[in-house]
């Protein structure tokens, strides 16, 4: 399997994180990219690569073009207001408040922000665009090899077309099914495994029947990003029914979230799509730091085996995951497992 990564990921590291009123180290951080690149090494993946230049009318296709001018430009005003710390928002446009972008950073931040603790930082915009450059890359890879694995950080499923957070610039998924649909492609299913429900890609593909979204994460009474991801929640207009939410319980073992997948997987055969995209995060496992479901590495296994088994031309996308030094057998068991099936 083709692993198509970007050292530039690097560029991308804020010196904190706002959580639980402190900042702590990142739990997104460059480390996880590392211990996934030795693990695929060691289980014999040899084929990797970097990502060509990324197709900015694609990005154009998922993102509001205001939005990519604010993430090329926000470390750059950010500095020329005097701040000395990495660019934090502060002031968000809540109920009742005017959505309308002001002209000074502090304010734009909080236009474009779904959630505080993401900072940007000097070498964001290159780091998120070097990691949908890879999506991108990993996705035309896929017509020739039947399967693709995008090693991307920063990650994208909770990046909207006008939103940034939870540790999400850019939504590399989403604009990899946009990949595919250029490509060809009548029908594109996002199944997103990731412990966090993908508020970014079921906002971008909410009215759309062309490409059907399914996510099985926390529910949002408990977990992150606690404002969208109910089961209600089914798609609008022509994209009614196209959007498919597993919220589960604190606590969760495989026996249910296993049900859930295979509910998924049921639904992603009846739609028969021309291509797959997996947003794979690792942060349902059962030591992770940020999260609750209790998933064990052999897990893992048993899920990409299942995945394997739909036989449909598939494209992994990296997502979250903060058990760091088990981050790699996590990943690898999923890929090695749909390899096998
Ligand atoms: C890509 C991805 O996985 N993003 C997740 C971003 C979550 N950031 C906020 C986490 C706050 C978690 N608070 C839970 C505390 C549990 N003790
Ligand atoms: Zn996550």
């Amino acid at each position: 399997m083709k692993v198509i990564r970007s050292e530039q990921h690097r560029l991308h590291f804020p010196r904190g994180e706002l959580f639980g009123g402190e900042l702590v180290r990142p739990f997104e951080c460059p480390e996880r990219w590392d211990i996934i690149v030795d693990r695929l090494r060691v289980r014999g993946y040899d084929d990797f690569a970097d990502p060509g230049e990324l197709d900015l009318s694609l990005v154009q296709r998922v993102h509001a073009p205001d939005f990519i001018e604010f993430l090329q430009t926000a470390w750059d005003d950010w500095v020329a207001a005097d701040y000395k710390g990495d660019a934090i928002a502060m002031v968000v446009p809540a109920r009742r408040m005017r959505q309308k972008a002001p002209r000074f950073i502090d304010g734009k931040l909080g236009y474009y922000c779904m959630a505080i603790e993401t900072a940007i930082t000097q070498g964001t915009w290159q780091a998120a665009r070097s990691a949908a450059a890879c999506a991108v890359t990993a996705q035309r890879r896929v017509a020739e090899d039947g399967v693709a694995f995008a090693l991307c950080r920063p990650p994208g499923h909770h990046a909207a077309s006008d939103l940034y957070g939870g540790y999400c610039f850019l939504n590399n998924a989403a604009i990899a099914a946009e990949g595919f649909i250029e490509d060809g492609a009548r029908r594109v299913a996002i199944l997103d495994v990731d412990f966090h429900h993908g508020n970014g890609t079921q906002d971008i593909f909410y009215q759309r029947d062309d490409v059907l979204f399914l996510s099985l994460h926390g529910q949002p009474e408990d977990a992150f990003p606690h404002f969208l991801g109910y089961a209600d929640e089914t798609g609008a207009g022509r994209g009614e029914g196209f959007n498919v939410n597993y919220p589960m319980p604190p606590g969760t073992p495989y026996a249910v979230w296993g049900a859930a997948l295979d509910d998924a997987c049921r639904r992603i055969a009846a739609y028969a799509p021309d291509a797959l995209v997996v947003s794979l995060g690792v942060d349902t496992f059962e030591n992770d730091p940020i999260s609750f479901f209790k998933l064990t590495s052999d897990d893992f296994s048993r899920y990409g085996d299942r995945i394997g088994r739909l036989r449909l031309p598939t494209l992994f996308v990296m997502e979250g995951g903060y058990a760091v030094s088990e981050i790699g057998v996590n990943t690898v068991n999923v890929l090695d497992a749909f390899q096998g099936a």
